[in-house]
């Protein structure tokens, strides 16, 4: 087999089309995170790019980043366990009251591609679940998104609850959301912002440590 594969798996995902398929027979000739770092990384990259030149629309990143979803899905079961490339922990979740998914969807996809292992707590979360997950897995970083004016300012609260709850000391943790800047992150008592998901992966290897 060709690395035309690759591409068709690729261009498929640009798009958002059926990508399973390819993958299945991908996996035939190559491994796991070949395919994820040849093929289905480029092409969220890729669709990123033109989501941030204006040519992609909302919809576009939809279709982008469920046809992402699905395959990643796939592709993670397959991968090797105990795979040493693994840069860190990455923690993820949308404050609660808040039902925007799309950019922590981006997010993930970069993370996850980007060598972290991302586990999504999804989205609407209450502050006493990040505190017990945050617990339970012991994250490197911890992600908080929140979309709008009148629920960023519980990414403070989840801040505050880390603190008391004794989880703050060694965790970084990172702001992110249309509303949010870099300055307003800091001031919300977090480490780290992105302003878009190619950002978000800098800055994470940054406080890992693994980026000057
Ligand atoms: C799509 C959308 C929705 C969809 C969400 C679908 C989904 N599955 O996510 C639906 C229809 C459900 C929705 C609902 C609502 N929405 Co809405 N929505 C939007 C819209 C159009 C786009 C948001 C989006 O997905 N952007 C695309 C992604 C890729 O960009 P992003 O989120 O900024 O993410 C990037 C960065 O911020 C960063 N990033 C994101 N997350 C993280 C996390 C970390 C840790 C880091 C480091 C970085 C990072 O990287 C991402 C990738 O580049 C915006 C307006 C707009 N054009 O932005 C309004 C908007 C956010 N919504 C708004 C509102 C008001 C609502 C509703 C209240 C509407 C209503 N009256 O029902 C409800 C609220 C529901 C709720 N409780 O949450 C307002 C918020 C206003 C405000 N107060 O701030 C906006 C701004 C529209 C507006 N101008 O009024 N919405």
């Amino acid at each position: 087999m060709t690395m035309e594969i690759l591409e068709a798996i690729k261009t498929n995902v640009v798009k958002g089309e059926p990508v399973l398929g390819l993958v299945e027979e991908a996996l035939r000739s190559y491994r796991a995170e070949d395919i994820l770092n040849q093929a289905v990384v480029p092409g969220v990259l890729e669709a990123g790019r033109l989501w941030e030149e204006g040519e992609y629309f909302l919809p576009d990143i939809i279709f982008v980043t469920d046809s992402f979803k699905e395959v990643f899905g796939v592709l993670r079961e397959k991968k090797p366990k105990g795979d040493e490339s693994i840069i860190g922990k990455y923690l993820i979740g949308v404050v609660q009251g808040d039902m925007h998914d799309l950019g922590k969807s981006l997010v993930i996809a970069i993370l996850s591609a980007g060598g972290f292992e991302v586990i999504d707590l999804g989205f609407d979360v209450p502050i006493q679940t990040f505190v017990e997950k945050v617990r339970e897995i012991k994250p490197d970083i911890l992600g908080i998104g929140a979309y709008m004016s009148t629920t960023m300012l519980i990414i403070r609260d989840v801040i505050e609850a880390l603190r008391s709850a004794g989880l703050r000391g060694g965790l970084k943790i990172m702001a992110g959301g249309a509303p949010i800047t870099s300055q307003f992150a800091i001031d919300l008592g977090a480490d780290g912002y992105g302003r878009d998901a190619m950002e978000a992966l800098k800055n994470a290897r940054q406080l890992m440590g693994v980026e000057s």
